[in-house]
């Protein structure tokens, strides 16, 4: 019986590397057998053996790799729309904070939900990325900051992988921010509770990477390289959310542990950017975080180029800093606010998303990769960053299932 399926009449933004922007084909075709793509390519080149296979045609859309949310912290409690109006109507962060604002108002909510709610509470999140073409969902821990808590939001995070047709990253962050009952108690914290719960949630299977939160009202270099030392001896890939109000070196201390990407990085510098070169980093662009907190200082994307660093890009979904949940309109803030082309908006939420999450055989439509593909009613895909608000979307094809 035929396996093999091929889509036609249909132009190919394969996302491959080359002289060709965007790697586009037109009149393209591309041959589906079980969960790969066996053949991409002009339909003309068609090799003999394939014109069998039964045929889709397209009509004339363009498709793509489906996109990768490479950054998002979906899973949570309750929300923090109250704090935005606070802060809206005046109040500084201060005083947003003494009111039990911030990211302790979303540990006590998170704390507070059971695992099948915070798994309903995130479904409605993670269904805007699916609408919007997205196959496969980084899902962080880091609103828990107690054993319990953080093992139930992972838990959460596999379990949506169960009930939607997802991939789910999970990446432990449990260097996030220190609870209430360890205010002032950082070391403490990182010792008694992060680490321990760490080596916990890997022996339970719940761990596909580690993170942490690097900046002065988070954690300290020192103490994040005592989570990275533990994520090493556990054989665990590492993520930094660096250089994001300041500078204390976070992207350079990633890059000595070999971590597949530093994120957000408004404030890295040259040296931190060399060091991610040589380390084979990717940055991951955040601007949701950027558009939100009405911040100023912009990550520095010539830079990135200069280093000839791949630079992905991500919704940061979170209550606080990042309230969004499209990846079309992040590429659409990185375009506009930090003038990164369409191209690299492109590169960053495919090839690039796939790579700062050490997922081989996904993000480019090519031989050998997972057929997980999104077709849309577009003609170029520079329109994907043009547009704001709009969702072109035609169909997802995940895993070779039309
Ligand atoms: N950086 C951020 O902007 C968010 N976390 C982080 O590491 C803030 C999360 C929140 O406000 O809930
Ligand atoms: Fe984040």
């Amino acid at each position: 019986m035929e396996r093999r399926k091929i889509l036609h009449n249909c132009r190919i933004a394969t996302m491959q590397h080359g002289h060709v922007p965007y790697g586009l084909l037109e009149d393209g075709a591309v041959v589906l057998e079980n969960e790969h793509i066996t053949w991409c390519g002009v339909l003309k080149d068609l090799p003999a053996d394939f014109r069998k296979a039964k045929k889709f045609d397209l009509e004339g859309r363009l498709v793509t790799p489906a996109l990768i949310d490479c950054h998002t912290h979906t899973v949570f409690g309750g929300n923090r729309a109250l704090e935005f109006e606070m802060r809206l109507n005046g109040a500084t962060y201060e005083e947003v904070a003494r009111a039990g604002g911030g990211i302790v108002s979303t540990v006590a909510a998170t704390r507070g939900a059971s695992e099948a709610e915070l798994v309903a509470d995130a479904l409605p999140r993670v269904d805007a990325l699916i609408a919007e073409g997205v196959s496969t969902v980084e899902i962080k821990s880091g609103y828990g900051l107690d054993c319990e808590t953080e093992l139930k939001l992972l838990r959460a995070a596999r379990k949506i992988a169960d009930v939607r047709d997802v991939e789910v990253i999970t990446t432990f962050l449990g260097a996030h921010a220190v609870p209430l009952e360890y205010s002032g108690r950082q070391d403490a914290y990182i010792d008694e509770i992060c680490l321990p719960t760490l080596r916990i949630a890997v022996s339970e299977g719940l761990v596909d990477s580690v993170d942490a939160f690097c900046e002065g009202i988070a954690f300290q270099p020192d103490q994040v390289a005592k989570v990275f030392d533990v994520a090493t001896d556990l054989d665990l890939p590492i993520k930094i959310h660096a250089e994001q109000l300041s500078n204390l070196g976070g992207a350079k201390l990633a890059a000595q542990y070999n971590a597949l990407s530093a994120d957000h990085l408004e404030y890295l510098d040259d040296e931190g950017a060399a060091a991610m070169a040589s380390a084979g980093m990717v940055a991951v662009i955040l601007p949701g975080a950027f558009y939100t907190l009405r911040e100023t200082q912009k990550p520095p994307i010539d830079i990135l180029r200069h280093h000839c660093i791949p630079m992905a890009i991500a919704t940061d979904a979170n209550p606080g800093s990042s309230p969004m949940t499209s990846l079309l309109l992040a590429m659409n803030m990185a375009c506009t606010l930090f003038q990164m082309t369409p191209e690299e908006a492109m590169i960053g939420t495919t090839r690039n998303a796939a790579c700062a999450l050490g997922l081989g055989e996904r993000g480019v439509v090519q031989a050998g990769y997972r057929a997980d593909l999104a077709v849309w009613d577009i003609k170029h895909p520079s329109e994907f960053a043009y547009r704001i608000g709009f969702n072109p979307l035609k169909s997802r094809i995940i895993g070779g299932k039309l």
